[in-house]
């Protein structure tokens, strides 16, 4: 059990007794303990062990004992009791934007509503608008809310949240008031999946409402869940949850640095801040370890800091990119000068994994060739699918050989011009490990992309066999999408990742980052063990358009997450090292 874990669980039994009408003062008990908890240097296990949690400011004998409950056996006999004194709906309603503990103890206390359901039948029949302090509009109100509700329970894809959010920071960034902005967070981290956006931007205190007030009024916002002098909770077109913190210039780095996360990474930097400083870190600043949490926001900074390379730098570290802000080892590799250099999208001349209409594509092969010159790239790989994806209609030996046809006068065209198709081909891991196509057809391409499109269900070890005998194939150059995941909507197959890592790098097969936003798959969190080995990494877009071919970003932006530099990815290597490298 967590920190984390225990301060979720104080949160939500102040939730339960608010709901409950208890007393104000309990209730604010139980929220002040899940932050206490949650930003303490100690280790809990230590302070139950030596019955010194009551020592820490908030903490009475009450909650000293729920917390040594909870660190020991892992549960919460009280938070049990509480929660199932309550039906199990009645917690959704508070996922509604702007319904809170108050309005839900009213329509359960005068309309038996106890779920979401319940209280869409009850608007809709007019029941809510009637009850003391709702009214038609608010009823209207919450029955919008219901849909967004509906819409935005689960997270979302890199792709469609940083859409969203994109022209939202343009327009924060042109305000009057704003001294500088940026986005934080998930979407900075560049996490595959995101929770909500979240915005940061530095301001003279006076200009802050003027920017809540616009910010909340500008036109891809559906809704505001919550407004005040210096933050906003508005949902964006999508369903797609966005907070703004609005902060003075001189707290912007904190701000920015601990808005930006992991709650991990900051947990490691104010442990770091600690030990080495004496200093608390926190979002408004450094202050001195003695004196109360508040005191660098109403104190200012012990040391003041411009940007996050000043943070960093106070705490003896060289300067962390966004990507890497995980506790996966960066904190230990920026102390020791090791932090690697990431690879950028400028670095990528080309890419391999791409469909024409020969398969499932909308383009022809000179069409997305062209789209990927105009991109500013060198070459361009095609990869059709083989003739077991009929219904892709993958190629069969005949249709390759015309293909090769077709490639072959591309290039004589494209030569004149420097640029240069690979011939290569999607070709399918068969349920035995087997490849799509003799070793004859094989030998007619540039470059082989295997993968697995059928079969999800075996177990692990079938599977790792099956990946690991297509990756023993001489004629295979990369394994394409390895676990088949399709995030938020299929979980990846069972597979045993170290295992087919390990395999390739025995064999020096190259493992691809399929940069589709629903793939992002191998995923980020093995690269560095796979680099590690020797193992180089491709990012394709598995582009079936043009505009699919945009996703290189997305998948520079994970590449980056698995510590890797331009030397790691094959895409970097000019024509000439590709085509040594496929020979
Ligand atoms: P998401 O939204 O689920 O995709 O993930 P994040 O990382 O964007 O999380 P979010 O939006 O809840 O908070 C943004 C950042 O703020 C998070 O990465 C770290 C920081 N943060 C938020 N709450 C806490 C907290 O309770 N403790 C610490 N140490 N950091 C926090
Ligand atoms: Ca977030
Ligand atoms: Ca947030
Ligand atoms: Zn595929």
């Amino acid at each position: 059990m967590t920190k984390q874990d225990i301060a979720g669980i104080f949160e939500e039994i102040g939730v339960l007794l608010d709901l409950q009408g208890a007393n104000p003062f309990r209730v604010r008990a139980y929220v002040n303990a899940a932050r206490t908890i949650e930003t303490l240097q100690e280790d809990l296990d230590t302070l139950v062990k030596e019955q010194r949690l009551t020592q820490i400011k908030g903490i009475g004998t009450d909650l000293a004992a729920k917390i040594t409950e909870l660190v020991t056996t892992g549960k919460l006999a009280y938070y049990e009791q509480l929660k199932g004194s309550f039906p199990p709906g009645l917690l959704e309603l508070l996922r509604i934007p702007g319904f809170g503990p108050k309005k839900t103890k009213a329509v359960y206390e005068k309309l038996g509503v106890d779920s979401i359901d319940k209280l869409e039948a009850a608007c809709q029949a007019g029941k809510v608008a009637e009850l003391a302090g709702f009214g038609e509009k608010s009823q209207q109100k919450i029955l919008e809310g219901i849909q967004l509700a509906r819409q935005f329970s689960s997270r979302h894809h890199y792709h469609k949240a940083r859409a969203v959010a994109d022209p939202i920071l343009e327009a924060l960034r042109s305000h009057d008031g704003v001294i500088r902005c940026s986005l934080a967070g998930s979407l900075r981290r560049h996490r595959e999946t995101i929770g909500d956006v979240d915005f940061l931007v530095s301001a003279k205190p006076k200009d802050a409402p003027g920017i809540i007030e616009d910010f909340t009024s500008l036109p891809g916002i559906l809704n505001v869940s919550a407004k005040g002098e210096t933050k906003a909770s508005v949902v964006l077109t999508g369903g797609v949850q966005a907070d703004l913190r609005v902060v003075t210039d001189d707290q912007f780095a904190f701000a920015l640095n601990y808005f930006t996360g992991s709650k991990e990474h900051n947990i490691a930097m104010r442990a770091r801040a600690l030990r080495l400083k004496n200093l608390s870190l926190n979002e408004y600043g450094f202050s001195p370890a003695a004196e109360k949490e508040k005191s660098a926001k109403e104190l200012g900074s012990a040391i003041n800091c411009k940007t996050e390379e000043d943070i960093y730098r106070a705490l003896e570290l060289d300067y962390v990119p966004p990507e890497l802000r995980e506790d996966m080892g960066e904190i230990a590799a920026a102390e020791a000068g090791r932090l690697p250099k990431l690879v950028e999208l400028e670095n990528l001349r080309g890419t391999f994994h791409n469909h024409s209409t020969w398969s499932d594509g909308t383009e022809t092969i000179e069409t997305m060739a062209r789209a990927a010159q105009e991109l500013g790239l060198d070459y361009f790989g095609i990869a059709d699918h083989s003739k077991s994806e009929f219904q892709a209609h993958g190629l069969d030996e005949k249709r390759v050989r015309q293909q090769a046809e077709e490639v072959k006068k591309l290039n004589e065209k494209f030569a004149k011009e420097g640029f240069r198709i690979f011939f290569g081909i999607e070709c399918d891991i068969l349920a035995d490990g087997r490849l799509d196509f003799d070793d004859q057809t094989l030998e007619l391409f540039d470059y082989v992309v295997a993968s697995v499109h059928q079969g999800f269900t075996s177990d692990a070890d079938k599977m790792t066999k099956r990946i690991c005998k297509a990756l023993a194939h001489p004629a295979v150059t990369m394994l394409g999408h390895p676990t088949g995941r399709l995030l938020l909507e299929r979980e990846a197959y069972a597979v045993n990742m170290p295992e087919v890592i390990e395999c390739a790098a025995k064999h020096q097969k190259i493992i691809e980052i399929n940069a589709h936003p629903y793939r992002l798959d191998m995923d980020w969190r093995w690269w560095k063990h796979a680099k590690e080995l020797g193992v180089k990494c491709s990012i394709n877009p598995d582009a079936h358009s043009i505009p699919d071919l945009q996703y290189l970003a997305v998948g520079i932006g994970i590449a980056r997450k698995g510590w890797l530099e331009k030397s790691d990815v094959i895409n970097c290597l000019p024509t000439k090292e590709v085509e040594k490298l496929f020979r």
